[in-house]
């Protein structure tokens, strides 16, 4: 059921409160639909003292809300107010009614969560089919007088570690209790296992306190999403620099975010409008200009310039050279995508005129591209159109790549399943991804484009490998979260959500505040 599939579904879980020491006098409806436009990704309606009349109105009314934005509705504790409105289900208590009699009403597809004050009860709702589990209590709080044990940050971690040992990392996990925007980034960083991360926080009044829900939201929102992604860009750049990816990957993105730097893309017939799209998405600002005379005019915007040869011409291969010299007299970076390098003598010839005419500082191509770059290929060989065979081990490849990147003095990435960036010393690789990107046209096209928008703004040459490094996980970490998406049934309409989460993770991560890379140890 989406409930349990959708990565994205329990980011920030907001849980009502009724009571005028919290509500004021504002309408809950009203809150809850501000809270939404925020970025709340789901609700429980929570209210301890109404009677069964109001609960089942207000829950109507909560629900229509709920329902207008594809937003699910949970009750707590009341089972029979759940089914009188037909929301999307219940949230139990330790003393509440117990998840099989609750199964059995609700049926198979109602989603049923649970809190979870220990390790014990955890894995307990696990073992009994929860859908979800609310962990608690992290922080005392004003919200709820009977908590039982404050877990801290150190409970929290233990409690999710536990469940990955016994096989429940699977189930989404959000902990409460006392969590606001002062803490919420720390909560993901130090109260998150690796092997089983949070899927997100809830919380009560930090929303429903608020004088302005929707910019609550927005805030809360926004840092989670930070916190995810720096989680990931943790996960995989364990071989370079922990500390060299952490600090830098974020303020690349940032830089491009405020700098809107010109991505010039001599680029195919076929991406045009896509690359585009994405230039815009990453923050950059895109010019799609094939005639090689205008380069030498564009390369004083500060910009770079992606040369991909997808549908080379012989004039257009006359109009990259011209480029190619005007923007390495600017000493603007320039990015190379030796598009089906291998599958014809025009293309193999080509990579030799373009390599010839100047100096290229990324490279990036798939291994069959790459091999042929390098010119361990003959001529006789040929490549199948553009998609890439794989026949190297992954040593070689490694070895391919940093040799490619030492000759050329220039940054080297060959993607495929696991992606790798060499800029001749350091050697990174990548697995992240999804693979709906191998199922729609010109992702590695505009994969270039991205990169583009990175090294434009990274002055230094010794940074060019991060600004790549940035790029790639951008694009791909963008890909993963756009496929978790719930509107997102196949390569069609992940186009339009993988566009969407560029500029989501983008503007999320341009928004954050620097400072939380310091409390990383
Ligand atoms: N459940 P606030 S703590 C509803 O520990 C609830 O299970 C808790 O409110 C638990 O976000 C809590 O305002 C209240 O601190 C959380
Ligand atoms: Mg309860």
């Amino acid at each position: 059921t989406a409930h349990n599939s959708d990565y994205n579904l329990y980011r920030l879980y907001l849980v009502t409160d009724s009571t005028p020491a919290i509500l004021g006098d504002k309408d809950i409806c009203d809150v809850v639909d501000r809270a939404i436009q925020g970025g709340v990704t789901i609700v429980q309606y929570r209210d301890k003292t109404s009677d069964t009349g109001v609960l089942v109105s207000t829950a109507r009314k909560l629900h229509q809300v709920t329902q207008k934005h594809h937003v699910p509705l949970l009750i707590n504790d009341r089972v029979d107010v759940a089914l009188a409105v037909g929301c999307e289900g219940v949230h139990l208590g330790q003393d509440d009614m117990d998840i099989a009699t609750a199964r059995q009403i609700l049926g198979p597809s109602k989603c049923i969560g649970i809190s979870a004050n220990n390790i014990q009860e955890a894995i307990l709702a696990c073992e009994q089919g929860a859908d979800y589990l609310g962990i608690g209590t992290i922080f005392s709080t004003q919200t709820k007088k009977d908590t039982k044990s404050i877990l801290g940050l150190a409970g929290l971690k233990q409690t999710l570690e536990s469940l990955s040992e016994k096989g429940y990392e699977h189930i989404p996990t959000v902990c409460i209790g006392g969590l606001n925007a002062s803490n919420i980034t720390q909560v993901m960083s130090h109260g998150s296992s690796p092997k089983n991360p949070l899927n997100g926080v809830a919380v009560v009044s930090a929303i429903m306190a608020a004088h302005d829900p929707k910019a609550a939201s927005m805030q809360l929102s926004n840092l989670i999403t930070e916190s995810h992604m720096q989680n990931r860009i943790q996960e995989s750049c364990r071989a370079i620099s922990k500390h060299t990816v952490l600090d830098l990957v974020p303020k690349v993105i940032k830089t491009v975010h405020e700098n809107k730097p010109l991505s010039h893309n001599m680029t195919n017939l076929v991406v045009q409008n896509f690359a585009a799209n994405v230039a815009l998405a990453v923050g950059a600002s895109p010019i799609m200009a094939n005639y090689g005379l205008e380069a030498a005019d564009l390369a004083k915007l500060g910009g770079a310039l992606v040369i991909n040869m997808g549908t080379v011409t012989p004039e257009g291969l006359d109009n990259y050279k011209v480029a190619l010299k005007a923007y390495n007299t600017a000493k603007r970076p320039v990015v190379f995508d030796p598009v089906g390098a291998g599958a014809t003598a025009v293309r193999r010839a080509a990579v030799k005129e373009v390599l010839c005419a100047g100096h290229i500082d990324v490279i990036k191509g798939n291994e069959s591209e790459i091999k042929t770059v390098y010119g361990g290929k003959s001529d006789s060989e040929s490549q199948r159109g553009v998609d890439s065979s794989s026949t190297l081990s992954h040593a070689e490849k490694v070895q391919l790549v940093r040799e490619l990147a030492k000759r050329r003095k220039a940054v080297v990435v060959m993607t495929g399943k696991t992606d790798l960036v060499s800029d001749g010393s350091r050697t990174v690789a990548i697995s992240n991804g999804h693979e709906y990107l191998g199922m729609i046209t010109g992702t590695g096209c505009t994969l270039g484009t991205t990169i583009s928008a990175m090294v434009a703004v990274c002055e230094a040459r010794d940074n060019r490998l991060v600004a790549v490094v940035a790029g790639i996980l951008l694009f791909e970490i963008a890909a993963e979260t756009a496929a978790r998406k719930s509107t997102v049934e196949g390569p069609g309409s992940f186009v339009p959500a993988f566009l969407d989460s560029l500029y989501q993770l983008r503007t999320a991560m341009a928004a954050g505040d620097a400072s939380w890379l310091d409390q990383e140890k």
